[in-house]
């Protein structure tokens, strides 16, 4: 059978390596070197002119580097990857390879705290400007566009509110006006939506999350539709800025990838018991899920995903002082910021991961003190329901000795 034509969960297993040329070794080699000794001194310089195809220094290509990209390029059914030292080296690279001063770029309502810090580093540095918009219709994406826009960059769900974006409005106006299409699809991982698939230009991800999964590396991955376009920011924005991945630390994705869609079906289905649970709660007011059947955007969730995914948020009574009573009464769930992790999280968005953002902004976005964001782990649901119940319960009493 051609890889090509193999399913996601054999992809993240076997694409980019064939052990015969490595002695046989099952696992990908790591090869933790910094640089590549030439055999003469005229192969170095063909190697650097391009003449010969080779390894040359890891900041220009490791060889184990480059299963994870050959490996991310077929799981997102790209042209080619990109591996970097962080989700945000990412986001940085593709926003520098895509702008230039004046630009303006048309982002979602919503996006990760450290990315709308960039975009406003950005905007004092270089006057590229940006908008946060909500992207209901494609006429409402149509308004925002400015002779100046450039490229359409998107988080879908977007972090922490869960709100869709709905990526074929995004692709037809986007397609119809010139304009590139980034999507941020951490959330999803690739295993449950692939927006390359509907017409978007690059996707990215930060690997630390659902790529990676076991909650021990920082990483990011951006993933292209046109192969020389990607070549070209390898060994321009990549290679100067100099946001790679450690060898290691791409080691270590290969190894968490393969687990990808197994780990991706047990937190949807841990998610999916969880969600039941709080929303028969009184103290929950809200629940935000992708795919629950009250879910106002449940129809664009099937549009463009296979499944829910392991995120939930919800808002709580009491403010920010009950979001914060409630982390501190769980005892299995940790509080912590980052999600995907076998070990379920919650954070509370408007003090933590997106406190960056002015106030009015958060709260446009749909952050308000009473959020919370819940990373849907791997553990078993009753254990997960088990732990919410006493926090719950504890609440309950604080509430009743209140009054
Ligand atoms: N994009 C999204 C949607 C993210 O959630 C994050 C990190 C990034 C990009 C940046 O990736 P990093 O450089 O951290 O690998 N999100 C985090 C979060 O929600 N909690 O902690 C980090």
């Amino acid at each position: 059978m051609e890889e090509k034509n193999m399913h996601k969960d054999t992809v993240v297993i076997h694409e980019g390596y064939d052990g015969s040329a490595h002695q046989g070794s099952l696992a990908v080699p790591l090869y933790q070197t910094s640089t590549f000794a030439f055999e003469t001194a005229v192969q170095g310089g063909d190697r650097f002119s391009g003449v010969e195809a080779g390894n040359i220094y890891s900041r220009l290509g490791n060889p184990t580097v480059r299963v994870l990209e050959e490996r991310m390029t077929a799981l997102e059914n790209g042209k080619g990857a990109l591996a970097f030292g962080s989700g945000m080296a990412a986001v940085s690279t593709i926003l520098v390879h895509l702008t230039k001063a004046g630009d303006h770029i048309l982002c979602s309502r919503g996006i990760y705290g450290c990315t709308f810090g960039l975009l406003g580093l950005m905007n004092q540095k270089y006057n590229i400007t940006h908008d946060l918009v909500r992207m209901g219709t494609e006429e409402e994406i149509e308004r925002a566009i400015k002779p100046e826009t450039v490229c359409i960059y998107i988080e879908t769900p977007i972090n922490p509110t869960m709100e869709l974006v709905d990526l074929h409005a995004v692709v037809s106006v986007a397609k119809r006006r010139g304009l590139r299409v980034v999507v941020d699809n951490t959330f999803s991982s690739p295993y449950l939506q692939n927006p390359l698939d509907i017409g978007a230009d690059f996707v990215l991800h930060s690997a630390t999350k659902y790529i990676n999964g076991h909650g021990d590396v920082i990483a990011g991955l951006l993933v292209g539709t046109d192969k020389e376009e990607m070549e070209s920011i390898r060994m321009s924005v990549q290679k100067d800025f100099g946001g790679i991945i450690s060898p290691f630390d791409a080691w270590l994705l290969i190894r968490g990838l393969k687990t990808l869609s197994v780990r991706m079906e047990r937190h949807t289905s841990n998610a999916e018991k969880l969600i039941g649970y709080l929303k028969a709660q009184k103290l929950v007011e809200k629940v935000y899920y992708p795919f629950d059947v009250d879910n106002p955007q449940f129809e664009i969730a099937k549009r463009q995903m296979r499944a829910g995914g392991g995120i939930i948020s919800f808002t709580i009574k009491g403010g920010k002082e009950g979001a914060q009573l409630f982390m501190d009464s769980l005892s299995l769930i940790k509080i912590a910021v980052s999600l995907g992790d076998a070990e379920t999280l919650i954070q509370h968005p408007s003090t933590m991961t997106h406190s960056v953002v002015p106030e009015e902004e958060r709260l446009q976005m749909g952050i308000t003190d009473s959020l919370l964001r819940l990373s849907v782990g791997l553990e078993h649901a009753d254990d997960l329901i088990a732990d919410l119940k006493s926090a719950f319960a504890i609440m309950e009493v604080a509430i009743t000795e209140q009054d």
